[in-house]
């Protein structure tokens, strides 16, 4: 049976979770879209229906399940609505622009009893991430001491405010260090660089280990992702993300994307792939909405830093034994 998906939010990314939805994923298609802009949502839809709202699209009785790729803002009301409707969802991160609304959503899906929401930390599924935590829990490296991430856009989205730096991009490195790692941040240090940025980030672990990061979303040159994992008995990083080295003009190398569309390719449709699967058997993948509330949490936290003295010590709710 093929799955019906209506896709909320016609941006970047519900473009191409749309995209990826009808030409890429097996057993699922696209039944609707909306968006708050009608034009760009029927240019998205190509074909399928364009809904006026997101509460018919949720409750359209084709769909069976929902992505939600709306600004930051709205995800965690929408993402209720589909738990109340019984609907799984796949919502881009951040699960929500603030602690406590992700905290009700978890509390929506505890009160359920059942998993609904994946949130789309996509890293997880990344072939490069994915190499590295095998080789990690292979123990090949012997224990991890250290995690250094960089975070580079070529500009930040017209759409960035505030602290977004963390809100929005940050939360990767949250959610892909608790990830690897398989331990719980519980400090935080963050300084920001000349007028504001490079931000750079330094947490710790409940085993010590030391996680760093630079963001830096106006870094100009390119979209550049990279980590590194330091054992006492070596290291495992990401080689560059690209296919060919090009020698031109007496230099060579490789190249960098504008973005992280074509450089998370491969993730978003693995990740896309596995959620449909997880639809069908009921055995939720990826990262939680206890994740995603751990990931915001952990977010709001280190930007009340940077408005203070740059130190906190990183607090959230018990987990419930539903994402044990
Ligand atoms: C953007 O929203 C994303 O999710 C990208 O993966 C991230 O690298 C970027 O910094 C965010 O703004």
């Amino acid at each position: 049976m093929s799955i019906g998906i209506g896709v909320i939010g016609t941006g970047v990314m519900g473009a191409e979770h749309a995209r990826i939805l009808r030409h890429e994923t097996p057993g699922a298609h696209l039944v609707g879209v909306c968006d708050a802009d009608a034009a760009r949502a029927q240019a998205v839809a190509s074909g399928a229906a364009v809904f006026s709202d997101p509460q018919s699209l949720i409750a359209s009785d084709r769909i069976d399940a929902i992505v939600i790729a709306s600004p930051d803002a709205t995800h965690a009301a929408l993402t209720r609505a589909c738990i109340e409707a019984g609907k799984p969802v796949l919502c881009e991160k951040p699960l929500a622009s603030s602690a406590a609304d992700a905290l009700d959503v978890v509390q929506a899906e505890v009160v359920l009893g059942r998993r609904l929401i994946q949130v789309g930390y996509m890293r997880r599924f990344d072939p490069g991430y994915q190499q590295i935590k095998r080789v990690k829990d292979a123990g090949e490296l012997g224990g991890p001491v250290l995690l250094h991430n960089v975070h580079r856009n070529v500009r930040a989205p017209e759409w960035f405010n505030g602290s977004m730096a963390i809100t929005n991009s940050f939360v990767h490195e949250i959610d892909i260090s608790r990830w690897l790692l398989g331990t719980e941040m519980v400090s935080a240090h963050v300084e920001a660089g000349p007028g504001g940025e490079p931000l750079m980030i330094t947490m710790k672990t409940d085993k010590n280990e030391i996680v760093s990061t630079e963001v830096f979303v106006n870094a100009s040159y390119g979209y550049h992702v990279h980590v590194e994992l330091v054992g006492r008995q070596g290291t495992v990083s990401l080689a560059p993300a690209s296919l060919t080295l090009v020698n031109r003009d007496r230099a060579g190398g490789h190249s960098y994307p504008d973005n992280w569309v074509p450089r998370f390719e491969e993730a978003y449709r693995r990740q896309m792939a596995e959620w449909v699967g997880a639809v069908k058997s009921g055995a939720p993948v990826g990262a939680s909405a206890w994740d995603g509330y751990v990931a915001s949490a952990i977010a709001e936290q280190i930007s009340e830093a940077l408005a203070g003295n740059g130190e906190t010590p990183l607090r959230y709710g018990p987990r419930p034994s539903l994402y044990d």
